[in-house]
């Protein structure tokens, strides 16, 4: 196809709930959606950078300047004719991962569109429903976590997320265990520690974890590495896997045992296939990370994780568990702790122009 025009819209949608990390606290997301249209067809994406570069250095500002300066200049009127094309013609640009794989996302879509094809089978995933988690931010109370976490077990959810920093970490990680003590239960410290202040994550050790997500820095591999020989509980890396090199030296110096793929981290959906790939090969689990998606976004993600090696439930929750309006249909609902994988064509899901308008702060169309 010859790619005639993107248009680039800046979200900011309120969450049911504050979510706070070791980073910061998320009431409003920001996102960008980019709809791609060649032939009388539209494909979406969503780049999941935020307002606040506390997870990447990406910003929803730094995507859209990226993209509208860079990215899609690089990919007007020309003839793309798949995921590896566009690849191919970014490949002289550096870094924005989130930018790009929003991008490559919108072209997913918009080849399934074109083909007839639901991207779950694009991928080669199987299967029409997939169990989940949830994410659970810190919470000042512990009293309060317990609770919120029996609110999400008792809507079916069969494996809970706590995130943690120092000062939040061993005393409520134990009473949500105390209070649960069958539940899959994993941490995540979103590189609050060091080797230095990691004292609390060997006590998680006694708390029978399924796996303690990014307890260090992002650039740090080496001592993750040293980290994990003193724990017994795998660690899970997500902030430190930005490609498939990283992740086969991660696993090559054991810096984990078990890795979060989220396909805008790493710059697309083709990469995120390709770090699974190698996971499964080595026979190493992977689950699908979550970045707050709007449906869009979700989409995309429930198809990824329907493929084999994502052999643990991922962060994609029900629809309303982030949004009380979301920008595309249908809402994804849960059911018996699993939610649907859509089986439409491309992302399998309907954008609403109007709800995209409303939660919109800039729109650009570059033709
Ligand atoms: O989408 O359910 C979700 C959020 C999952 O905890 C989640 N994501 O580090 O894994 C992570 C965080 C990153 C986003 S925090 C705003
Ligand atoms: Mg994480």
């Amino acid at each position: 196809m010859r790619l005639e025009r993107v248009d680039l819209y800046r979200l900011s949608m309120p969450l049911v709930s504050p979510f706070r990390t070791s980073f910061g606290q998320v009431d409003q997301r920001q996102c960008l959606l980019i709809a791609m249209a060649a032939e009388g067809l539209w494909g979406w994406g969503e780049c999941v950078a935020d307002a606040w570069p506390g997870y990447s250095y990406e910003t929803s500002g730094t995507a859209w300047e990226i993209l509208v300066q860079h990215f899609i200049p690089a990919v007007l009127g020309q003839e793309i004719d798949s995921p590896a094309g566009l690849r191919q013609r970014l490949a002289q640009l550096r870094g924005h991962p989130m930018a790009r794989a929003g991008l490559e996302m919108a072209l997913w879509d918009w080849l399934g569109r074109a083909t007839g094809v639901s991207l779950q089978s694009m991928l080669g995933g199987a299967g029409e429903r997939i169990a989940v988690g949830v994410s659970v931010g810190i919470e000042q109370d512990t009293a309060a976590l317990v609770d919120k976490v029996a609110g999400f077990v008792e809507q079916g959810y069969g494996r809970v997320k706590l995130k943690i920093e120092p000062g939040h970490d061993v005393e409520p990680v134990a009473a949500v265990r105390q209070a649960f003590p069958d539940l899959k239960l994993q941490v995540d410290a979103n590189a609050a520690y060091t080797l230095e202040t990691a004292g609390p994550l060997k006590e998680l050790d006694a708390l029978g974890l399924l796996m303690i997500e990014q307890p260090l820095a992002e650039g740090d591999l080496f001592d993750h590495s040293r980290l994990q020989q003193a724990l017994a509980t795998p660690i899970c890396l997500d902030e430190s896997v930005d490609s498939i090199r990283t992740a086969r030296q991660a696993l090559e110096i054991d810096a984990c045992r078990v890795i979060n793929i989220k396909s805008g981290r790493v710059g697309g959906l083709t990469e995120a296939l390709a770090i699974h790939d190698l996971c499964l090969a080595r026979q190493i689990p992977v689950w699908c990370g979550g970045m707050l998606e709007t449906g869009i976004g979700r989409a995309a993600n429930l198809a990824l994780a329907s493929l084999p090696g994502f052999t643990l439930p991922g962060d994609i929750s029900a629809s309303d568990r982030y949004y009380q309006q979301d920008v595309a249909w249908p809402r994804f609902e849960l059911v018996d702790g699993g939610l649907p994988v859509p089986q439409g064509h491309g992302l399998g899901v309907e954008v609403d122009l109007d709800a995209v308008r409303r939660f919109s702060l800039h729109h650009e169309s570059l033709t």
